[in-house]
């Protein structure tokens, strides 16, 4: 398992080199991480988008560019130019840049370039807890705005092959609410109990789930014990199920740009992960999340 960015930056760094397809790619913060990304020998850029603003920001984050700059007329034509690429088999992994979530989503769904599998597509996100010094994951901060029971399934499936692929092998999944006891008049907390019991017969497997947990005595073994919780998750949550997207998000958000913590996220579910970061984020996130989505790629050609 993974116990901090710079170990799993180091196993991406290692060869083949993927091909890095990124969208509207003009901007000094997301051409930073795809400089560093291309140093670090862990992706070959292409870079599609408005030319100008291309060569511009590349100048001014000094990257000696030689790779492909493939010009669009609008963020929008850059998200479906990039997942052509994709679709063509020139490129192996999508990356969101200064463009709209939505954008690049709606590109990523449609029909026409059959990246879709079949199965709920969702943010991952992967955030390093400095005071254990492990990783935690959240989801779903971004794509999912209100998932019912089965989107939650497959959201926690996407976020357990995701935890794969960075080393947990079984995680423990805390589906959040903001009390540990199940509450008919909070419907989270009802989802959370059916969850459980989902995973105890068996109907949602590679993972143990156990809640609703609230956020303290999901990740802290202390705040645990003094709530008397006995539970198999609570404490040592690997994955955070979220309610919904906005407390997602907010959760998120408030780890990386309050307390900066470290972290990386894709949307998972798809062919390929897609590398999605916030358009705020730094470009040490954006890095890091470069980063995962390679370990994802290898991680699912491995299981095929
Ligand atoms: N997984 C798989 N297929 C999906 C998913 C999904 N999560 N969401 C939609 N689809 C499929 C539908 O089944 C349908 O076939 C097609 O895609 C279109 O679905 P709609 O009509 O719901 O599509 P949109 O374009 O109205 O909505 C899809 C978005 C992903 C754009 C929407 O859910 C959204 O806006 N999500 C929030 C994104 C956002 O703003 N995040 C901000 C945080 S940074």
């Amino acid at each position: 398992m993974f116990k901090n960015v710079a170990e799993f930056i180091e196993k991406a760094s290692n060869p083949p080199v993927l091909k890095l397809a990124v969208a509207a790619a003009g901007d000094e913060e997301v051409l930073e991480s795809v400089k560093k990304a291309d140093e670090l020998g862990i992706v070959e850029p292409v870079l599609v988008g408005n030319k100008g603003k291309i060569e511009e920001a590349l100048e001014k984050v000094e990257y000696d560019f030689n790779g492909k700059v493939i010009a669009t007329s609008s963020k929008r034509e850059s998200a479906h130019k990039v997942m052509q690429l994709i679709a063509e088999g020139k490129a192996d992994i999508p990356m969101k840049g200064l463009i709209s979530t939505k954008t690049i989503l709606r590109a990523l769904l449609d029909e026409s370039y059959a990246l879709r599998t079949g199965r709920l597509l969702s943010l991952v996100t992967i955030v390093h807890l400095k005071k254990d010094n492990r990783f935690i994951i959240i989801t779903d901060g971004g794509m999912n705005i209100a998932p019912d029971l089965e989107d939650k399934v497959q959201i926690i499936n996407n976020a357990v092959e995701l935890a794969r692929a960075i080393g947990i092998k079984k995680p423990r999944v805390a589906p959040l609410a903001a009390v540990e006891k199940v509450n008919p008049k909070m419907p989270d907390t009802m989802d959370a109990a059916i969850l459980s019991k989902m995973s105890d017969r068996g109907q949602i497997s590679g993972a143990i789930v156990d809640g609703p947990l609230a956020l303290d005595n999901a990740i802290s073994k202390e705040a645990a014990e003094r709530k008397g919780i006995d539970s198999p998750v609570a404490g040592q949550a690997d994955i955070l199920l979220v309610p919904d997207i906005e407390a997602g998000n907010i959760l998120y958000k408030s780890m990386v740009f309050y307390f900066e913590m470290e972290a990386a996220s894709v949307i998972y579910g798809a062919k390929v992960p897609l590398v999605i970061t916030s358009r705020a984020d730094r470009a040490r996130v954006k890095l890091n999340s470069i980063a995962l989505a390679k370990l994802v790629v290898q991680g699912l050609k491995n299981n095929n």
